[in-house]
């Protein structure tokens, strides 16, 4: 409720500061970024206008967790299941990657940011995936944030295609069965190199993870907020890291 008052008023320089520490800043936070289509709805917009202003959030705190220090931002843009929406708003979605590199990606390049994508490539559009591949390729080099978007990406499948690789590998006596470990495991999922995130945010009510990193986020905190993606401010990402920053520092006590 107090999120609404702030975000009708707009400036971020108007609403209240959290302060953040400068150690024990999560490494890696990962988020799924829901409530697009109901903001729409609650103004009396089309869905559509829900997904371009949650472009907007994405620029915000892509810049926010650079300034914080964060080093890998997974953020869940499209769901194997997003597949059963409309066709309209399927296409309109998949237009999305290249609209938003086309205004942010010299902005991400001058400021070290390095893009990636975790998800299944087969079924995106062409040319979906060649402006996402343009964008990796142009960042490669990049040693600041890792922009993580999770494109046509599920939990399940990417598990039961790690454990189809792995069987493969066990059919073929590369690997014996008692070497099969949570590190061989984690080596075939697609988040291979990443470390698991450390603080899952969700926004816009729904308490659920929905398909999302169901074994990298077996240790992670979790923080939810009723805020829709679209109204999702740098002050609301500070304090899902400042209360982060509270629970580290009670198990710390311990
Ligand atoms: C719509 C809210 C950025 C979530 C944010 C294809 C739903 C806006 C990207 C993006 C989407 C993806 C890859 C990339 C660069 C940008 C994006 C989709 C949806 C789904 F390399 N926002 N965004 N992709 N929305």
């Amino acid at each position: 409720m107090i999120e609404r008052l702030w975000a009708k008023l707009g400036k971020s320089s108007q609403q209240p500061e959290v302060s953040v520490s400068a150690d024990n800043v999560p490494e890696h936070v990962a988020i799924i970024m829901d409530g697009n289509g109901r903001w729409a709805k609650h103004r009396g917009l089309p869905r559509m206008a829900g997904h371009h202003s949650g472009m907007k959030a994405v620029k915000r705190i892509t810049v926010e967790a650079d300034r914080l220090g964060v080093k890998y931002l997974t953020l869940y843009a499209f769901s194997t299941e997003n597949w059963k929406r409309p066709k309209a708003e399927v296409d309109f979605l998949m237009k999305l990657p290249q609209q938003f590199l086309e205004i942010e990606l010299d902005e991400l390049i001058s400021n070290n940011v390095q893009v990636r994508m975790m998800g299944h490539k087969e079924d995106l559009p062409s040319y979906t995936l060649h402006a996402v591949e343009e964008a990796i390729a142009k960042t490669a080099g990049n040693t600041g944030l890792i922009l993580n978007f999770a494109l046509n990406y599920g939990s399940r499948k990417e598990m039961l295609e790690a454990i189809k690789q792995i069987a493969a590998d066990a059919a073929d006596g590369r690997i014996a069965v008692e070497d099969i470990d949570d590190k061989v495991m984690a080596g075939h999922l697609l988040s291979n190199g990443i470390p698991d995130p450390d603080l899952l945010i969700r926004t816009s009510g729904e308490l659920r993870l929905s398909n999302f990193m169901m074994w990298q986020l077996a240790y992670s905190e979790l923080w939810f907020t009723d805020v829709y993606w679209p109204e999702f401010t740098e002050t609301h990402f500070r304090q899902a890291i400042a209360e982060y920053q509270r629970r580290a520092r009670r198990y710390g006590g311990l």
